[in-house]
This record gives structure tokens, sequence and C-alpha cells, in this order.
């Protein structure tokens, strides 16, 4: 009872504040607050400079807001009374806060718009030393805002013909210096080997020594003829990156000469980008891989920056059909928020009990993502990493593929053998005995523990 009016004696006096145009308009912190249904919260890891925890949180909830540096006589009652956001809590000890903004601050439909808000000039912060937005909590309203993936896990698995299996696949190396052709054989070796799916690298586009029409044209020619001889379903990703005008031109260019797939650098192309490449695949109907080159710039440091998990819950939001999460550490790649994350893409209510610091989502209408592990994995590092990740992860090895001793197809062949031995739930070094190509490539990178 007592609480309940010191609540609304509060409130009362924030109002007429406000009314008067007292200067309280940069008290955002309310312990009480408990946020609505309609509110989007945000998570941060906050370390104040040299300012008390509370004033870095008012700092950060009104830059990220409508708040600046000092009172301005423009301010309204209205405003502060109906779009002010509420730090609602705050954890000193662990340096974590979290904020409930009004859903009417943000755009629906518009994802660069509120990452400039609760990711925006908040970084640079003179108050603030460290800050990282950890986690997003998104409402209905603006979840229904936006499509999702076209396909994602239960639309890619329809249109490969693969029902249960994990999926493998291989990026053709060198990353860049083939020509057109060497780049399409590699392909062909790599899918008679026994691979699902060949995809281009991160960095490569359209460049003299490869061309991205010629190229693609190759390639699927390839493709055609390795689905002939394996009688299997065979899928190339080219990477349509670029301008995004060229961007679209290159979507019409690949599914006009029978492609289904389309990747993209997100990060690169940037949230707009994005955007704009899954509208257009509403008449496209690509399935849309998402790279993130270049997210380790925000994601690496625990102390600045932005997580993993907020690019592939707003990549899922946006609607790739299937992203980079990382290989739980059995690979090359460092980050330790593998299965958290794929946890986040593949469900339909992702509730917080993980690792305390996230929060609960409702996916609503936006269909799962499919989980891509890749970076210095190898048939050897196959078993431990299902073991991790489940079944619903596509798994891609360049090096662990072109690096075999026999060459591409010989890699191929080794990773779809160690990919059986698992899912026949035989050891690899036993199912290496009867597997030539398994054994050289055990022999040569061993057998991940
Ligand atoms: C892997 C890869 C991928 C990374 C991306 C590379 O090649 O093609 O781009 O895995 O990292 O260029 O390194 P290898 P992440 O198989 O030869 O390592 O998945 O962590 O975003
Ligand atoms: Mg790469």
């Amino acid at each position: 009872m007592r609480n309940l009016f010191l609540r609304c004696l509060k409130q009362i006096i924030i109002l007429w504040a406000s009314v008067c145009g007292v200067a309280m308009r940069n008290d955002y912190i309310d312990l009480d607050y408990i946020p609505s249904r309609d509110d989007v919260i945000a998570e941060f890891y906050l370390e104040p400079n040299k300012v008390s925890f509370e004033k870095a949180c008012n700092d950060l909830a009104g830059e990220s807001s409508i708040g600046t540096w000092t009172e301005v006589s423009t301010m309204k009652a209205r405003i502060w009374r109906d779009l002010r956001p509420t730090v609602f809590s705050i954890k000193k000890k662990e340096k974590l806060i979290r904020i409930a903004y009004p859903i009417a601050l943000f755009e629906p439909g518009n994802v660069p718009q509120i990452m400039s808000s609760i990711a925006g000039n908040v970084f640079g912060m003179k108050t603030i030393a460290n800050l990282r937005l950890l986690d997003i909590r998104l409402p209905e309203r603006y979840i229904r805002s936006f499509a999702g993936p076209k396909f994602g896990i239960p639309g890619i698995r329809h249109k490969l013909r693969v029902k249960r299996r994990p999926l493998i696949g291989t990026i053709v190396k060198p990353k860049l210096g083939l020509s057109e052709a060497e780049h399409a054989k590699s392909a062909f070796e790599s899918w008679t080997g026994g691979l699902d799916i060949v995809k281009d690298d991160e960095n490569l586009t359209s460049m003299n020594f490869n061309r991205f029409e010629k190229r693609v044209i190759e390639t699927l020619k390839m493709r055609d003829r390795a689905e002939n001889e394996t009688g299997e379903g065979k899928f190339y990703m080219p990477n349509i990156t670029a301008e995004t005008k060229e961007m679209l031109r290159r979507m019409e260019f690949v599914k006009r000469h029978g492609c289904e797939y389309a990747m993209v650098d997100i990060v690169s192309i940037g949230w707009s980008g994005l955007q704009t490449v899954r509208n257009f695949n509403e008449e496209m109907n690509l399935i849309i891989h998402a790279h993130r080159a270049g997210h380790a710039a925000l994601t690496k440091n625990k102390k600045h920056g932005i997580s993993m998990l907020v690019i592939a819950k707003l990549a899922r939001l946006i609607g790739v059909d299937q992203i980079h999460v990382g290989t739980a550490n059995v690979g090359k790649m460092s980050g330790d928020e593998t299965s958290e994350i794929e946890d986040e893409i593949e469900g339909k209510f992702v509730t917080e009990l993980r690792k305390g610091h996230s929060l609960e989502q409702f996916w609503y209408n936006i269909k799962p993502v499919f989980a891509v592990a890749s970076g210095g994995l190898y048939p050897g590092s196959i078993p431990k990493l299902l073991n991790i990740m489940g079944n619903n992860v596509i798994i891609q090895a360049g090096g662990g593929v072109h690096g075999h001793p026999g060459g591409s197809e010989a890699g191929a062949k080794a990773m779809r053998q160690a990919l059986e031995a698992y899912m026949k739930g035989i050891p690899l070094e036993d199912y290496a005995l009867k597997h030539e190509e398994l054994a050289q490539a055990i022999k040569k990178w061993g057998v991940k523990r």
C-alpha cells in the first residue's frame, strides 16, 4: 500500500514538474516500474565514466530517446509523459541495466531507426566508459510490422528435400583469385563428393578474374550436371553483396538462371540494404543466406558494442532464412554465444532462463532461421559440433574440404562420411576403417574432442 502511494506521489510530482518545466526531465529511473507488453525492452552492460551509475543510466536513457545534455525549452509535458523511457532494473554489481521504451518512439518496419535510437549516439558519450547492447525484447505490434523469413528452416528443408539431418556445404577456396571455370569445377567436385551446398566467399563479388554473371552461369551448369550424376538436390549460394540497386539486379539475374539462393554480407550492406533485399524477395522467392563478415567489430568486445544475439534477432525479424552463428568454439572463430543465438533464431517463444542476461521473446508470425556453423571446420570436428548444436544446422567447411590431401572431391566425401557416421552413431575412427577419404582427413586434422 505504502509503495503504491509513493509511486502515485512520484508520478504526480513528475507530472507537476513537467507541466511547470522544473528540471526533473532527466530522471528516467523508476525501479518500481513494470514494463507493459507494448514496451520495447533493452538490456545493456554499462560502465560509467567518472559519474554515478544513476547519472550514466539517465544519460543513456535520455540520449537513446527524447533527451539531450540539457533541458530544452521546447520539451512538452505530453512528450515527457508519453515518450520517456524508464530505467526499471539496475544491477550495479553486474553493471546491467534494463530500459523500457514506449513503442511510440519507434517507426514500425524500420530497423535502421530503432538502432539509431537504442544503439546510436549512446556509445560515444563521455559519461559512459563502456556500453554493450546485450539483448532487446520486441513487442507483438513491432514484430508484426515485419515479414520475417520467406522460407526459414521448414521452407529450406522442403526445398532441399532434406528432412532431418544437418546440411553440409563448402565455401570455394581460395576466397579470391580463381576464374569462373575454376570456381565452377571446384563446386562440381564438392557436389559430386556429397555436399548439399556450395557458396561464394564473403568477399567474392564481381572482379576481373571472376565476373558475377559468368560465374553464376557456369556454376549453375555444373550444379545441374552434379544433380544428374548424384540424383540429389544441389544448391549454389552466389554472393550478391553490392550497392543496393545492383543487389536487386543480381537477385533477378540469379533467379532468372534457376538459382534458389542469394547470399548477402548483412553487416557490410547494413540494415537498410537488408530490408530492401528482403522486400524485393517477396517477388524473387530466393533463400537468403546471411553472412556476418565484420560482426566481430561490434560483437567481440564483451564490454562495448552490440551482441551477436541482437544482430541475429534483427536479421530474423527482417527475414534472412539462414545466418552464421559461430561454431560454439569448436572452429577457428571466437564466440561463445552460439547456442544462445541458435535458441533465439529457432524458437517460437524464447524464455529468459539462459545465462541470466537475456530477455524473453515471442516470435509470433516470424519463421525460425537456420543456423550456419562455419570457420575452421573439418570432418573430425562434426561430432563435437553437432553434439552442441543439434541437427538443425548448416555446416560449412572451406579449408576442411579443399585442404583434404585427396583434393576437393575427396574432402567433400570425407565431410559426408563423417556426417553419416555421426547420424548412425558410429565413432569416426571406426567408420574410417571402411572409408578412405575420412581416414585421410583424420590423419591430417584428427578428431576434435
Ligand atoms: C570459413 C569462411 C567463413 C567464416 C565466417 C572464412 O572458411 O569462409 O567466412 O566461417 O565466420 O572465410 O573464414 P574455412 P563466421 O572453412 O576455410 O575456415 O561463420 O564466424 O561468421
Ligand atoms: Mg568466408
